[in-house]
């Protein structure tokens, strides 16, 4: 019985290997709202940041900062209740006009740490 369920064990951490040499199996920023880039009219009320895997929130952070200046009051990410790769991440109070770094950090569930930023703008 015991060697039965360590060859599982063995062939179950192999098949873990195997999956994860790929690197379509990290958690890359796919999309987000506002959009990378972009210019927006009016302050989002939140951020919403999609990935190409499905995102542990726990391990996860999300951080935004007036360009070259100070951060922006945010709450934690939440996990997208029907989609686990997609972060909500809410603002306390409404963006001035600027531009902003959104700067991220994820796990994702082949718990593999990738992290990045993007910037984008709200109008005058
Ligand atoms: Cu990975």
């Amino acid at each position: 019985m015991m060697l039965r369920i360590f060859r599982l064990m063995v062939v179950a951490a192999f098949a873990c290997g195997l999956a994860t040499t790929g690197a379509f199996a990290h958690a890359f920023l796919d999309r987000a709202v506002p959009g990378v880039g972009t210019t927006v009219r009016a302050s989002p009320s939140e951020l919403e940041l999609r990935f190409t895997e499905k995102v542990v929130s726990a391990f996860s952070g999300v951080q935004i900062a007036v360009l070259g200046g100070r951060p922006i009051a945010r709450e934690k990410p939440v996990l997208d209740r029907a989609r686990p790769n997609i972060l909500h991440v809410r603002l306390r109070h409404a963006l001035s006009p600027g531009t902003y770094v959104v700067t991220w950090h994820v796990v994702s569930v082949d718990t593999h740490r990738t992290s990045g930023n993007y910037k984008f703008t709200v109008e005058p």
